[in-house]
Formats: structure tokens, C-alpha cells, sequence
């Protein structure tokens, strides 16, 4: 596993670099789920691949960028489910971005992740590794090298909402419950990235977080194994809760590498009004 660590900080600094000093434009291709990408998806997607390869422990990867899973060694233990640049379309405006790795054994599904990382590229770069406890590293980037900052965890309650989709397709019981907690006094803390939103309500020690299933998505947007399962798993262990609305996500498995599920990621008190509304409502 430290191998892994190792190989996503290696990872994350080149990336880093490349976000810097390439050219942000479009490319000419879609990604799986149909996602015009940026060629800064497809050099990150490279960059990654790279560090895994040197790396004995993992088995296979699979990137949100690629249609199938890429072997890697045969006597691995980890797969290794991965995006390489969530958010990219925030790259030309200048907003953060960040990859997202869920580690699993055996098979790829909720049940079996065993870690999870992220890395948010912003005015700071910061990695997240969640294990037995979730960790905040901060790159130095004088050393190149990731310091360690501190544990993180989350209250029982935030004061943030970050609601993802497109309102005017919303179920009419979810607009109501997003009205109610702004009604409540809750802010509104929402950029269209899920890392750094995320990462917000994590760092903040609080809050809900929601990409819904909606008239127009039926099934969300977010993609379970790259991108719902880790975040489920951090919020887990920082003592908060991941649910598709009334299941725990961790409890659900996949059909399709790049399946999608609605989501929603918080503190104790936000997730159970998520559950009581949707409690009425048939899955
Ligand atoms: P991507 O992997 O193609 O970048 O898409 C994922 C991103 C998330 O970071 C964010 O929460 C969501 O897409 C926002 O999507 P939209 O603006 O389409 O609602
Ligand atoms: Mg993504």
C-alpha cells in the first residue's frame, strides 16, 4: 500500500506540473461515459498509468478515461479504479481540479474498497488518504514532496450545501429538501467540481454534499467506482456518511465499470434529512 501512496504523490506532482505548463484546450475524443476530454485528461491518464506500472502490488487499473480495465502484475493483490483529472472542464477557467483513486481487492464494488486518495490541484496542492484514518498532505513544492498536515474528520453538523445537476430537472421532493435547508440558513458552496467541493465540506467539518438522480439522469452523473465509492469511503472514515439516498454506497456493487449512481456525501445530521425525504420515495 505505501507503494501506492508513493506512485499517486509521484503521480499527483507531475500532474501538477502539467496543469501548469500545458496547454488547456479540448481534444478531439470523448472518454467512455461520452465527456468531450481535455488533453490535459489524457496526459494525466498517462502520467498515472505510468507510476502504477512500476508499482508489483497492483494487479489491473481501470481509468474513467479508458473503456476497459489494463492488466499491470499478475500476482498483484490491488485494483485500482481511478479519474485522472476530475473537473477538467474547470481547467480553462482556472478553477481546482483534482484525480481521484479508489484501491480495491478482488473485485471492483462498495463492499471491497480497502483506500482510498484524492489530490485537489488549487492554489495549494493536497492529498487525502484514507485508510484506518483519513490524512491531509500538502505538497511543499520547493521539496517536491508531500507534508503531512493533519487527521481529518467531520462534526455531527455543517453550515455548507453543495448541490450538483441541473435544477430545472430535479424531482420535485429533492428541490424541496435543497429549499428547505437554504431556508434553514445553510450556504451555498457549489464549483462544479466534486474534489474541491468535497473537499471543502470535509476541511470545513461539515455540511451535504448532492449529484442526484434527476428527470434528465435518472442515475446521477457521478461514476461509481472513480469517483462514489472513494469519496464514500473518506466520508466513512472521517465519521461521516455516503448514501445513494437510502442505501450506505459502500453497500452497492456494479454492473458496468463505468455504472453511475446518485449520490450524496455529509455529516451525520444533513444525510439523515437526505434519508428521511427519500424514505417516501421508491428506488
Ligand atoms: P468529469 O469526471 O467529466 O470531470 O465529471 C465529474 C464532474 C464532478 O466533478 C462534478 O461534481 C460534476 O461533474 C458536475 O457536472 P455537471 O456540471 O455536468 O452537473
Ligand atoms: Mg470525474
Amino acid at each position: 500500500m505505501t507503494d501506492i501512496m508513493n506512485a499517486i504523490k509521484s503521480a499527483a506532482i507531475k500532474i501538477n506540473k502539467a496543469i501548469k505548463t500545458e496547454d488547456t484546450s479540448k481534444a478531439e475524443s470523448e472518454n467512455s461515459s461520452g465527456d468531450v476530454q481535455v488533453k490535459l485528461d489524457i496526459i494525466s491518464d498517462e502520467i498515472i498509468e505510468n507510476e502504477f506500472k512500476k508499482v508489483s502490488a497492483i494487479k489491473e487499473i481501470v481509468s474513467e478515461e479508458k473503456e476497459d480495465v489494463t492488466p499491470m502484475h499478475e500476482n498483484g493483490d490491488y485494483l485500482i479504479a481511478y479519474d485522472p483529472l476530475d473537473g477538467s472542464s474547470l481547467i480553462d477557467v482556472n478553477l481546482s481540479v483534482g484525480s481521484i483513486f479508489g484501491i480495491y481487492k478482488d473485485e471492483y464494488s462498495g463492499p471491497t474498497i480497502v483506500a482510498a486518495a484524492y489530490v485537489v490541484y488549487g492554489p495549494r496542492v493536497e492529498l487525502v488518504i484514507a485508510r484506518d484514518v483519513v490524512e491531509l498532505y500538502r505538497l511543499d513544492e520547493e521539496k517536491n514532496e508531500f507534508i503531512f498536515q493533519k487527521e481529518l474528520s467531520l462534526g455531527e453538523k455543517g453550515k455548507i450545501v453543495g448541490p450538483g445537476g441541473t435544477q430545472k430537472e430535479w424531482y420535485s421532493y429533492h428541490k424541496e429538501m435543497i429549499d428547505k435547508f437554504f431556508a434553514d440558513g445553510y450556504r451555498l458552496r457549489y464549483s462544479g467540481g466534486m474534489v474541491p467541493d468535497l473537499h471543502q465540506i470535509l476541511l470545513k467539518g461539515g455540511g451535504l454534499f448532492a449529484y442526484p438522480g434527476a428527470n434528465d439522469k435518472p442515475k446521477g452523473k457521478l461514476r461509481k467506482l472513480f469517483e462514489v465509492f472513494p469519496f464514500a469511503y473518506v466520508y466513512n472514515r472521517a465519521g461521516g456518511l455516503a448514501i445513494d439516498g437510502k442505501d450506505d454506497l459502500l453497500e452497492l456493487g456494479i454492473d458496468h465499470i463505468h455504472d453511475t449512481t446518485p449520490c450524496f456525501f455529509g455529516s451525520d445530521y444533513e444525510i439523515k434529512r437526505v434519508l428521511k425525504t427519500y424514505a417516501k420515495v421508491e428506488k
